[in-house]
């Protein structure tokens, strides 16, 4: 069924700025209609988040600690004067990849990027205790943040920017490429790049991972919807949607999706939207990509790196590659 638009049902119109109520009407009214992830984080969506990578069913976040643990010393060496964190998060992988290094790196200055304050404020907090450390926050995204980090070099030595957590894998396949080259366009040759990606296993260990038997990552989905009632006057019925994650082999992704379980209204006021929704229609919320090592070799190298060390981690299969700026 098609979304219908009524102009007359608006209360505010989306300010210029809105750029959620944009979205929202420019998503939900594609065929399938679908939401960007980077709306699934709010506040309570990056608790739900945190408290996802606690999940027995969700491997990725140990599997990488485990490798930032074991290889830290080769990664984080004298030579290295500046990490630039891409998304920081709690600041936990930071924090263990500086532990596990130990006294043997430099004095180092750490950037870290995010468009979040509070995550930016809870990645320092676990940071600052670390010696020779200086931390500086960038609050903006990715590009400009790695941009003004390179600009503030202080001490003479390589860089290391580090896109950890498999976060990759939520870029589509073009926009992945985008983005890898212009973190290769930011670094001088010789600087370093730390990408940590899932790698592709069983198809039900991986779905246990996106479908959880303690329904959070449900709640993290439904809180999606939740939000748009919060923020954008929307009049969603949560108990009409359920939780929906598949494997598309096809394209190598996990898809994590909003079941609609009856025809029902949605009124999203601050969006200016008023459509049906058929029984079974869904809203496609996340890609998360999954890999194999050499593939995260290829697209590496197609951007202007190339791999000098790649670990994985044999029991949850999750590879962390170490790249060079060439
Ligand atoms: C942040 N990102 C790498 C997570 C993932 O695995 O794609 C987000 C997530 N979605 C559901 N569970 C976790």
């Amino acid at each position: 069924m098609s979304p219908m638009l009524r102009p007359g049902l608006m209360m505010a119109p989306p300010g210029a700025g809105d750029r959620f109520a944009m979205d929202l009407r420019d998503f939900m009214t594609r065929q399938p209609r679908q939401l960007p992830s980077r709306y699934l984080y709010d506040d309570l969506g990056s608790a739900l988040f945190e408290a996802i990578c606690r999940l027995p069913w969700y491997p990725l976040t140990r599997a990488e600690l485990r490798l930032l643990e074991a290889h830290g010393r080769e990664i984080l060496d004298a030579g290295v004067s500046a990490a630039i964190e891409l998304g920081p998060g709690s600041g936990a992988k930071l924090s263990a990849l500086l532990a596990a290094a130990g006294p043997g790196r430099g004095r180092l200055d750490v950037h870290l990027v995010d468009v979040s304050g509070s995550a930016l404020a809870q990645a320092r907090r676990a940071l600052e205790d670390f010696e020779d450390v200086r931390i500086l926050t960038h609050e903006t995204t990715y590009e400009i943040g790695l941009e003004e980090s390179c600009r503030a070099r202080r001490f003479p030595g390589r860089r290391l920017a580090l896109f950890l957590g498999s976060n990759i894998g939520n870029f589509d396949p073009p926009g992945r490429d985008a983005f890898l080259r212009s973190v290769r366009a930011a670094l001088d040759a010789g600087d370093g790049f730390l990408l940590g990606a899932d790698l592709v296993k069983p198809e039900r260990q991986m779905l246990l991972a996106y479908d959880d038997p303690l329904g959070v990552t449900a709640a993290f989905n439904l809180n999606l919807l939740s939000r748009i009632n919060r923020e954008l006057q929307g009049h969603v019925d949560l108990d009409g949607f359920t939780h929906h994650a598949l494997w598309n082999e096809a394209r190598s992704r996990i898809e994590m999706h909003l079941r609609s379980s009856r025809a029902q209204r949605l009124v999203i006021r601050r969006a200016d939207l008023d459509f049906v929704m058929a029984e079974g229609e869904m809203i496609w919320t996340e890609s998360s990509y999954k890999y194999d090592p050499p593939e995260i070799v290829s697209m590496l190298e197609r951007s202007g790196f190339g791999v000098r060390a790649q670990w994985i981690d044999t029991i949850d299969r999750f590879a962390l590659t170490l790249a060079e700026a060439v």
